[in-house]
């Protein structure tokens, strides 16, 4: 870390976890909606089949942030933010704490729960915390609008994963954190860093697919251990 110029990190909702936000495989679980495996209800199959359900499922969670706070792990990474040359921060997350925390220029790669998108005409809508269930429910141009979360089959934001990728192939120490590394493209930054030489680490309290090409895996919480850092 003291050496260090570039740093790059992905975080996934074990970050949040501490903010009360549920993840989505932890515990040996996985998170089931209405009898539906989340990967089920949060697909591009289902916002063609069901729209309705799919708001339904994502007001819940939208209901849920709403007690949810940045923890120690978000506001240690913003202090990060001005300590290195260069800090790119990739996240799985849509809950937004990243930037409640105050870091800048989060590359949210699944989007993010709080805006909304026409199914036709792509017009955003940014809705605020409070606003559940979500409003519009329909564009000016008459189109249902739907969550702006990467789904299950969906295509990532135009240039995300590429900024992403840029970094990790060019920092000097890439951070895992928080996440369980089975989602792709975003699971293969970490990749992309250790083959480009980059010191790799994991933060997880449990072990994962990287843990074994990672050169430091430090097995606990993040929102313990990233202040200790
Ligand atoms: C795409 C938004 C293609 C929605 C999400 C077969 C093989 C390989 C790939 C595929 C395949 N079949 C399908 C695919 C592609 C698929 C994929 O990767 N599937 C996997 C599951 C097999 N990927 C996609 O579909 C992606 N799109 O590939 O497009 C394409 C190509 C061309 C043209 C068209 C299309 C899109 C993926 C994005 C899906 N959207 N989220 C929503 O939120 O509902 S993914 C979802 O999983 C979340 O974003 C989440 O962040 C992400 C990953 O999960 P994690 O963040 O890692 O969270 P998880 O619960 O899994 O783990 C938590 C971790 O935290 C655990 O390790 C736990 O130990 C740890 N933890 C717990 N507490 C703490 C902690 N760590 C630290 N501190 C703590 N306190
Ligand atoms: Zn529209």
């Amino acid at each position: 870390m003291d050496r260090a110029n570039s740093v790059g990190i992905l975080t996934g909702a074990g970050i949040s976890a501490e903010s009360g936000v549920p993840t989505f495989r932890g515990g040996g679980g996985t998170a089931i909606w209405k009898g539906m495996r989340f990967d089920q209800i949060s697909s591009a199959e289902m916002v063609r089949r069901d729209l309705p359900a799919v708001w339904e499922w994502f007001d819940y969670r939208r209901g849920v942030l709403q007690e949810c706070e940045p923890n120690p792990a978000h506001r240690a990474i913003a202090n990060w933010q001005d300590r290195f040359e260069s800090l790119t921060l990739v996240t799985q997350n849509i809950d937004g704490l990243h930037r409640g925390a105050g870091s800048r220029d989060v590359i949210e790669v699944h989007g993010n729960i709080h805006r909304s998108r026409c199914v036709s005409c792509s017009k955003m809508f940014q809705m605020d915390r409070a606003c559940v269930p979500h409003d519009p429910d329909t564009c000016v141009c008459g189109s249902p609008v739907r969550p702006d979360v990467v789904l299950f089959g969906e295509m990532l934001p135009e240039g995300a994963y590429e900024k992403g990728a840029e970094a990790a192939a060019s920092c000097d120490v890439f951070f895992t954190i928080g996440t369980s590394a089975l989602v792709y493209p975003a699971a293969m930054l970490p990749e992309i860093a250790k083959r480009s030489g980059a010191f790799l680490v994991e933060v997880n309290p449990e072990e994962t697919p990287l843990t074994s090409s990672c050169d430091l895996s430090l097995r606990g919480k993040a929102g313990e251990l990233l202040p200790l850092l």
